[in-house]
């Protein structure tokens, strides 16, 4: 057995340790009636979270949306039973996507009962979104954490842009708990690199130094001097030798209220299983159940009926409602009461934050969009955007974001008057500046999402595979994030293969929910904007060119504004009853629409359909669908710079696709373009092969 601060016996009179005991057999009982879980985790940290929720967090168990309430991020997500012990103890209310509380629980006890069960709240892993009170979706390791570090970053700039003199609107702390699997992932270093170099003293990770993970001690792989490591980042750190002294762990919390200027990691060494005779401090108490035998044996050790299962004593809900449900409910009507004056002193700023809440858009939010004439030159997909984006984040306060280093490149700079950097000393700045660390830039995004600021990253497309699994998790908690991914093919020329996306967009493509958009032209640039900031909830990613590509003639064509469909109609038969379909997307629009003047020149009917999106076109229906692409004409080509991987859903199977195959190659663009095919001759030549005049 492990070392402990208490005798394992518990006294009805004992209501702390009580509590505590509760959060721990909850989540036994609930790993072993589902057969599936990890116990160990929750019956180590179990004080860890009672003393954070029931001591020191400001929360109101009534409102999770509380705007200034203390976020706290489970990032060792398999440990999702403390959440849920937890938000069922506290009495945490459900709140529906309208942001109106429910008058329920958002966990109940049954849900506990029926843990990682279909429908139930309390799935496996914490689930924003499925779960009010959760913060953020965890579950892969180091998410959690490297999210955090966007909800502490949000939290400087909203109280940079809301406090005043004496209206602290936005003060509030940001907890992460994680493992050693999290501090192991390098999306957690890129992020807490940031956060150090940020100063986000609001923001403080308390990490289980348990020396275990899945394959057994950390001794196999993880030897390094956390403290020292963190220390290096410009972090502060807390030592608590004892996962069980709830008065060190509130020491330790106090701490970190008080640090200024540095986040704070507390490294807590505790006992996986903790109470467990023959789990304990063993791999085997990670992921898998007790066992009857071993659970009746921790009860016995805990001084708990061996026999009761999701027991919970009287007076434990009482006890967190005396203690985090009076605290935090004073602390949020005090707030209110101080919002409501602020409303009367800054009305403004005020409806700001009401419509930032709601993830609502200010009046005149697309003023002043640029419209671009005809341009056969034209401009680069990255600089059209460059315009918009200084015209949104100018319309729109709380619309900001960056690059990771490649701000001149992918010009997502904000250039305007006052729109500044965002540093430790200037927290009001709109230009984020991520520095190399993708990974970390699409999960502080989302952490800024999560804080309701409309928030953007950008790099160049081919680094998208970096930042992949933030992308993800913000289409699962259906976040209205954006990314900007610029050099969207092969206008990267000279850099060669490795600088050249093939598969990315079919990659993209394939995460639900995930809104792709890559536009044909300026003007469907600014469109893809309009449509992109009216998503409240769905990420959306856009791909575009570096290289300029012609602006269409509109008068000519049909509408930019035809992008909202996913697909369009662009260029028709004079008659509209073309032979043969060309299809493109992005910088190959402008390429078919020539082979499309050229084949209606030598009187072959051709019809062009700009697909900037095709998850946006999927949604459209059937008769729209059946417009654009009519079931009876199977004479398709789609032309694409990319993977042709699932374009045969619209060309079909008797259609033909123009698209990559290897990894490209390292040459001019003009090379690259006749060495694979993406030139309008090329697509001529096909046309008419499909419809057997070759
Ligand atoms: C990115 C990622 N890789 C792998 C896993 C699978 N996994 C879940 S928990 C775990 C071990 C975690 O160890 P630690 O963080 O120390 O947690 P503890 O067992 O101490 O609670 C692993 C490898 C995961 N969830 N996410
Ligand atoms: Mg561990």
């Amino acid at each position: 057995m492990g070392s402990s601060s208490r005798s394992g016996t518990v006294t009805g009179s004992d209501i702390v340790q009580l509590s505590i005991d509760t959060i721990r057999t909850l989540s036994i009982d609930a790993v072993q009636q589902a057969k599936s879980g990890h116990p160990g985790t929750p019956m180590a940290l179990a004080p860890l979270i009672y003393t954070i929720w029931n001591r020191d967090m400001h929360f109101d168990p009534r409102d999770p949306i509380w705007p200034n309430r203390d976020r706290f991020v489970l990032s060792n997500g398999h440990a999702s039973m403390l959440l849920w012990s937890v938000l069922f103890l506290t009495e945490t209310q459900a709140v529906n996507a309208n942001y109106e509380t429910l008058g329920k629980p958002s966990v109940s006890v049954n849900d506990i009962r029926h843990f990682r069960q279909l429908e139930s709240k309390a799935p496996g892993h914490p689930e924003y979104h499925w779960v009010s009170g959760v913060e953020t979706t965890t579950g892969p390791l180091g998410q959690g954490v490297a999210t955090s570090v966007g909800m502490a970053l949000a939290q400087k700039w909203l109280a940079h842009r809301y406090n005043r003199p004496d209206f602290e609107i936005f003060n509030y702390r940001v907890y992460a708990v994680c493992g050693d699997g999290c501090l192991m992932e390098g999306v957690a270093s890129e992020a807490a690199s940031l956060a150090g170099h940020l100063g986000l003293d609001h923001l403080c990770w308390v990490y289980d130094n348990n020396h275990i993970t899945i394959e057994g001690r950390t001794e196999l792989t993880f030897t390094e001097d956390v403290a020292t490591r963190f220390l290096a980042y410009g972090w502060n750190i807390v030592r608590v030798s004892d996962a069980n002294d709830l008065e060190h762990i509130e020491d330790a919390l106090s701490t970190f209220r008080k640090t200024e200027g540095r986040p704070t990691l507390i490294i807590l060494d505790s006992h996986i299983g903790y109470g467990s005779a023959h789990k304990q401090d063993t791999a085997a108490a990670h992921g898998e159940p007790l066992g009857d035998d071993e659970v009746k044996l921790v009860k016995r050790f805990y001084g708990w009926p061996e026999d009761a299962k999701f027991l919970v004593p009287d007076g434990v809900r009482e006890h967190f409602a005396a203690g985090i449900g009076a605290r935090g409910g004073a602390l949020h009507d005090e707030w209110t009461k101080c919002f409501a004056t602020y409303r009367t002193e800054y009305p403004d700023l005020a409806k700001e934050i009401d419509l930032m809440q709601r993830r609502e858009l200010p009046a005149g939010w697309d003023q002043n969009l640029p419209v671009y004439p005809t341009d056969p030159k034209g401009i680069a997909g990255r600089d059209a955007s460059g315009k918009v984006l200084n015209a949104l984040a100018r319309n729109i306060p709380w619309f900001l974001g960056g690059a990771a280093d490649l701000g001149p490149s992918t010009k997502t700079l904000l250039t305007y008057e006052g729109s500044g950097d965002f540093q430790s000393d200037s927290p009001g700045g709109k230009n984020l500046h991520f520095g190399i660390r993708e990974h970390s830039m699409a999960a502080i995004v989302n952490g800024l999402s999560l804080s309701k600021i409309r928030a953007f990253g950008a790099t160049f497309f081919i680094f998208s595979d970096y930042a992949r699994p933030a992308i993800r998790l913000s289409a699962l908690m259906e976040l209205p994030t954006i990314l900007i991914f610029t050099h969207d093919a092969m206008g990267d020329g000279e850099d060669g293969p490795t600088h050249q996306p093939v598969e990315h967009l079919a990659s993209l493509r394939a995460i639900p929910g995930l809104v792709m958009l890559r536009p044909g032209d300026a003007n469907e640039v600014v469109e893809a904007y309009r449509y992109i900031m009216e998503l409240r909830h769905q990420p959306a990613v856009l791909v575009l060119s570096r290289q300029p590509l012609p602006t269409l003639d509109r008068t000519k064509y049909a509408a930019a504004s035809g992008l909202s469909k996913g697909a369009y109609v662009l260029a028709d038969s004079p008659r509209g009853d073309p032979q043969v379909i060309l299809i493109a997307s992005g910088s190959e629009v402008s390429l078919v629409v020539q082979a499309h003047e050229a084949l209606l020149a030598e009187g072959i009917r051709s019809r062009v359909v700009s697909m900037p999106s095709w998850d946006i076109f999927d949604h459209q229906p059937q008769q729209y669908r059946e417009s654009v692409l009519p079931p009876d004409m199977l004479a398709r080509l789609a032309v694409e710079q990319a993977s042709t991987f699932g374009w045969e859903r619209y060309v079909g199977s008797s259609g033909r696709i123009i698209g990559m195959h290897t990894f490209g190659a390292s040459a001019p663009l003009k090379e690259l373009q006749r060495k694979f095919g993406f030139e309008p001759e090329q697509v001529i030549t096909v046309a008419k092969e499909l419809l057997g005049r070759c």
